[in-house]
């Protein structure tokens, strides 16, 4: 693929308003946009990890300091042939997989633009247009949650998702279902913030008649959450848990959830990605694409990823608009019709990168080129 050069950007960019989960509270985005330069093309990605390692244990930084010191130098000084070897070719480095999936990302996005074919088309997806939820963080009190569900209902969203942590939870629900009623598509995400202690709790979800419940217990567990499964009626989907198609093939066997969230930062990359979705179309296991507040080149390559056949439950990939008052593409990300978002069929992710803006928010660049690998 004769890449010679690659390009980090940090930059920090505010958020419309502050996103709380049961781990903590998110007020900016603080991203690294990632591009590998080929003789002609440029293929671009962003980083998912938070700032702080309270979601898995990357951080801004660390991907910063993988790139930098391992990753770039081992893409570098061997190239690949197709993208599908960077998984490979990283696959000796322990975790870190928001870090490998950053570079990874952008290798797949710069050979779909090299063969003139759309990031979706290489990747084998298959639906035009995607269907898209929204995730609501933990609102200060039941009015401001119920204003927030109202708004993205009527903006069509097909998914509406509610962050739950203990003290915060059967009370919003209830809440939700009495204002909307029993047929708006809900679900809950927890965070890992409960333990087999609260079984009954968590057993009470089931009167909600909800889509899923997300990760209620340990960001690292999968036995108790068999356990669970067991005794519960609501489909528990993980997220925090799943790392990679092996993780996915083990909850799988052992009935530890019914369907599977998957963010292409968390498995290590577009690959992976595709390997677990792949699984599970075999398996009968619907999945989605979850989200990490990305702005819009890693909303680019969600797009993408959803538009394979076994993503049949609406993601996390809101419009641009639900984080940011601007974003660093063009266009930005909308919803084409209520719930929906189509598919780019341009080269690549589809979308244009906004300089200027990504300028103005820079707080660190570097350059890596074959020959400063080498000094
Ligand atoms: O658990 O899905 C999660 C955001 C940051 C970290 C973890 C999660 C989330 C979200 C937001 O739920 C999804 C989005 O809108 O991007
Ligand atoms: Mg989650």
């Amino acid at each position: 693929m004769d890449i010679n050069q690659v390009l980090l950007q940090r930059i920090k960019m505010p958020l419309k308003s502050s996103f709380e989960t049961s781990f903590g509270k998110v007020t900016e985005k603080d991203i690294i946009v990632v591009r590998v330069f080929s003789e002609d093309k440029v293929g671009i990605a962003e980083s998912v990890a938070m700032p702080f390692p309270i979601y898995n244990e990357e951080t801004t930084g660390t991907v910063w300091y993988m790139l930098e010191h391992f990753l770039i130098p081992q893409l570098l000084e061997k190239g690949v042939k197709h993208p599908r070897d960077v998984f490979d070719m990283f696959s000796y480095i322990r975790r870190n997989n928001m870090a490998k999936a950053a570079l990874e990302m952008a290798v797949w996005d710069l050979y779909s633009k090299q063969n003139g074919l759309s990031l979706s088309a290489v990747l084998g997806g298959t639906r035009k247009e995607i269907e898209v939820g929204v995730s609501i963080g933990i609102e200060d009190n039941i009015d401001d949650l119920l204003i927030k569900v109202n708004h993205f209902l009527n903006e069509g969203y097909k998914k509406i998702k509610v962050k739950i942590k203990p003290g915060w939870d059967i009370e919003p629900l209830r809440a939700i279902r009495n204002k909307f009623g029993d047929d708006i598509p809900l679900m809950a995400d927890a965070n890992s913030a409960y333990t087999l202690n609260d079984k009954a709790l968590l057993k009470e979800l089931d009167t909600f008649n909800l889509m899923m419940v997300e990760q209620p217990l340990a960001h690292d567990d999968i036995i108790d959450h068999a356990k669970l499964q067991a005794e519960m009626k609501t489909p528990i989907c993980l997220d925090e848990s799943i790392h990679s198609v092996e993780d996915a093939r083990k909850a799988l066997e052992i009935e530890a959830c019914k369907i599977i969230n998957i963010k292409i930062g968390r498995v290590g990359g577009l690959t992976e990605a595709k390997k677990i979705h792949d699984l599970c179309e075999e398996r009968d296991v619907p999945v989605w694409c979850g989200g990490m507040l990305e702005a819009g080149i890693g909303r680019a390559h969600n797009i993408a990823i959803a538009s394979l056949s076994n993503f049949t439950i609406p993601g996390d990939t809101s419009s641009s608009s639900r984080y940011f008052n601007e974003d660093i593409i063009f266009p930005e990300v909308t919803l084409s019709k209520p719930g929906m978002i189509s598919v780019p069929e341009r080269p690549g992710i589809g979308f244009d990168i906004n300089n200027e803006l990504i300028n103005k928010m820079i707080v660190n660049d570097k350059t890596f080129t074959k020959a400063t690998m080498i000094s």
